[in-house]
């Protein structure tokens, strides 16, 4: 996300879904599409079924897509920057590259040219394990097509070298003139229901809603009138979620209130996210159901669910959605945004009555806030108060979302919304070239925990199942996890399909069930996080990307035997 932002300046696809069905190529990797994003895998499968349009894969795992992809490239996890290279090495020796976007849509070509050198198809297959020739064939196809639209999820960003992995695309993407153009582009399939929506209107640490940074003054001061609060706004960015847990760990950080998240067991090294979180001396949360994290709080407040009341939602390729409630909220359940106002009047109205009570002697008040602030009565309303600070929903009302979304940017009330971005310009006006080299992930397979362990999703749960594992008919097609294990290091260590298999890292071991299965290549063990009693983020590694500050879940070692039935 972040590695966008740098390139072209948002986290968000740069095109629409519905331009996959009309485009020449599809180069998909980091995405497990026909399980995590099964309508957008549909549109893929049609688009190479029905349409013709060539379908390149590149994932260590042989996931379903692979059956549907011309070509497909298995690298080594965590080596991605590598293969992407490599590619734009070929496109530039074999002079494929796009010369005319190059000259008139992008800086920096030369430190490129320069920089990718070294990345030639011999030495990129030394470190990806991907033949030279398939290099040189995928880099020959891709700068061939017409228009071409890479996807991309996890697989690309939950790296040490997430951003530049992002980075590296964006390279690809401008060399071949493959931006700015229906059926191309970067696209990042964004993962969680309104996910964009949040990230839009400001829940990361160092943005106010649109994308605009709080350490700019103009923006601070436009949203301080805007919000009429009274209050000054800070200007200093704040933590990320992983930071938080580590100033929690060290006790630097005191309380935390926990929204729609379950940290404890979807938070990597969830040993060390386990302590931390009751190192707190107060861990406030608000979610559907109670989760494992809720069990340690010392305050939970019951959100309603999606069905449960109005707003929006912003889709993956930036539409904006109504949402409209179709059940009253059970028992105290209230919507997300009246909890919030409600905890925040009573807190406003508390540093009143301090203030009241202290005397001269005391320090003046802090602030010269108006309780009534909070006294929104529709998130339409909130909505109305956000979309013109926010600019690139300044166009979007209820009204015109009534019947479809809009996709923004949306700047005016005539403006018709925007399907695919830097159409003639980027944000920063040219396109910047940033060469990235390969950098090995944080933890690596060595004697002692010889096995990749990689960690992802099925089709048939979401993340720490707090939600799908409640449901019967989902229950009852996957019940349980399975460690998937290539069929011959199950040879080799003696174990069958459903025997019960121990998996150890250096944080900490969990048993399951074992799955034999040629998804997983020779060496590589896979596992969800759908279940709380094979825990997957207890053996994972909370190594950071320096910029989004995501840990790396998709790459850590670990080593594994097989267990005596009764003996776990
Ligand atoms: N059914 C279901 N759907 C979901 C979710 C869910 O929990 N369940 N979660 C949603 C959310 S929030 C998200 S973020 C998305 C995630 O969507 P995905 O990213 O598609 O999901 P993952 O299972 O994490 O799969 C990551 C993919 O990256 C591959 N991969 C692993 N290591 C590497 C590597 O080193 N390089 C590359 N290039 N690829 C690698 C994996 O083999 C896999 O194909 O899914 C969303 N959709
Ligand atoms: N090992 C490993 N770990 C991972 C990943 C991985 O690939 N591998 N992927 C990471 C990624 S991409 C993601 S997105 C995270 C997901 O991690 P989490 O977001 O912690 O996982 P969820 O289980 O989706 O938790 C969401 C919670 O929100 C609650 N909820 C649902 N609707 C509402 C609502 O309207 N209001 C409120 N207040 N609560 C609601 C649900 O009940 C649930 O408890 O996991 C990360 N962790
Ligand atoms: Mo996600």
């Amino acid at each position: 996300m972040a590695g966008l932002a740098a390139a072209f300046g948002s986290g968000a696809m740069t095109n629409s879904i519905d331009e996959i069905e009309d485009t020449d190529l599809i180069l998909i990797t980091g995405s497990n599409t026909s399980e995590t994003h099964p309508i957008i895998g549909r549109m893929v499968k049609r688009a190479v079924e029905r349409k013709r349009a060539k379908l390149i894969v590149v994932d260590p795992r042989k996931v379903v897509m692979v059956n549907f992809a011309h070509v497909w490239l298995r690298q080594r996890p965590g080596t991605d920057a590598a293969w992407i290279n490599g590619l734009c090495h070929v496109i530039i020796k074999e002079n494929l590259w796009d010369h005319e976007f190059v000259a008139s849509r992008t800086e920096a070509f030369e430190d490129l040219r320069r920089h990718i050198q070294k990345y030639t198809p011999e030495y990129v297959e030394d470190i990806t394990g991907i033949a030279a020739d398939d290099i040189r064939k995928v880099a020959r196809l891709y700068a061939n097509a017409l228009r071409a639209m890479i996807l991309y999820t996890m697989g690309i960003t939950q790296h040490t070298s997430g951003t530049d992995n992002v980075k590296a695309l964006a390279n690809l993407a401008m060399l071949c003139g493959n931006i700015g153009k229906e059926g191309t582009g970067v696209n990042p399939l964004r993962g969680q229901n309104n996910v964009q929506g949040a990230c839009d209107m400001a829940a990361l640490p160092d943005v106010l809603p649109g994308h605009q940074p709080i350490t700019d003054e103009r923006v601070l001061s436009t949203f301080q009138q805007g919000w009429s609060t009274g209050v000054r706004l800070s200007n200093k960015p704040g933590k990320t979620m992983t930071e938080m847990m580590s100033a929690a760990f060290r006790g630097d950080l005191r309380a935390l209130y926990v929204m729609g998240e379950n940290p404890r067991l979807s938070d990597a090294n969830a040993g060390h996210v386990a302590k931390a979180l009751q190192n707190l001396d107060l861990l406030i949360v608000q979610d559907i159901f109670l989760t494992e994290t809720a069990r340690l709080a010392d305050v939970v407040l019951p959100a309603a669910s999606f069905a449960e009341k109005d707003g929006t939602f912003t889709n993956t390729d930036r539409r904006v959605q109504r949402v409209r409630k179709g059940l009253d909220p059970s028992g105290n359940a209230l919507a997300d945004w009246e909890i919030i106002c409600l905890l925040a009047r009573h807190v406003c109205e508390k540093i009143h009555h301090n203030n009241a009570a202290a005397t001269p002697t005391h320090h003046p008040p802090a602030m010269h806030i108006s309780c009534g602030y909070w006294n929104y009565t529709s998130p339409e309303e909130v909505f109305d108060e956000l979309a013109p600070l926010s600019h690139i929903y300044a166009g979007i009302s209820y009204e015109r979302i009534k019947k479809s979304g809009l996709q923004w940017p949306c700047t005016g009330r005539y403006h018709p919304g925007t399907p695919f971005m830097h159409k003639d310009v980027f944000k920063r006006g040219k396109g910047l070239f940033h060469p990235v080299d390969y950098i090995p992930p944080a933890e690596v397979p060595d004697e002692e925990y010889p096995f990749y362990l990689s960690t992802g999703r099925l089709r048939y749960h979401y993340h720490t199942g707090t939600m799908t594992r409640r449901s019967r008919g989902l229950d009852y097609i996957c019940p349980e996890e399975r460690i998937q294990i290539n069929p011959e290091d199950g040879r080799r260590l003696d174990i069958k399909d459903g025997d019960l298999i121990r998996v150890t890292s250096r944080r900490g071991s969990v048993t399951g069930r074992a799955l034999l299965t040629d998804r997983s290549a020779p060496g590589m063990v896979f596992m969800t996080f759908h279940f709380a009693e094979v825990p997957a983020n207890v053996l994972t590694n909370d190594a950071l990307d320096p910029v989004s500050k995501i840990p790396e879940f998709k790459v850590s070692a670990v080593a594994v035997e097989k267990v005596e039935e009764g003996a776990a």
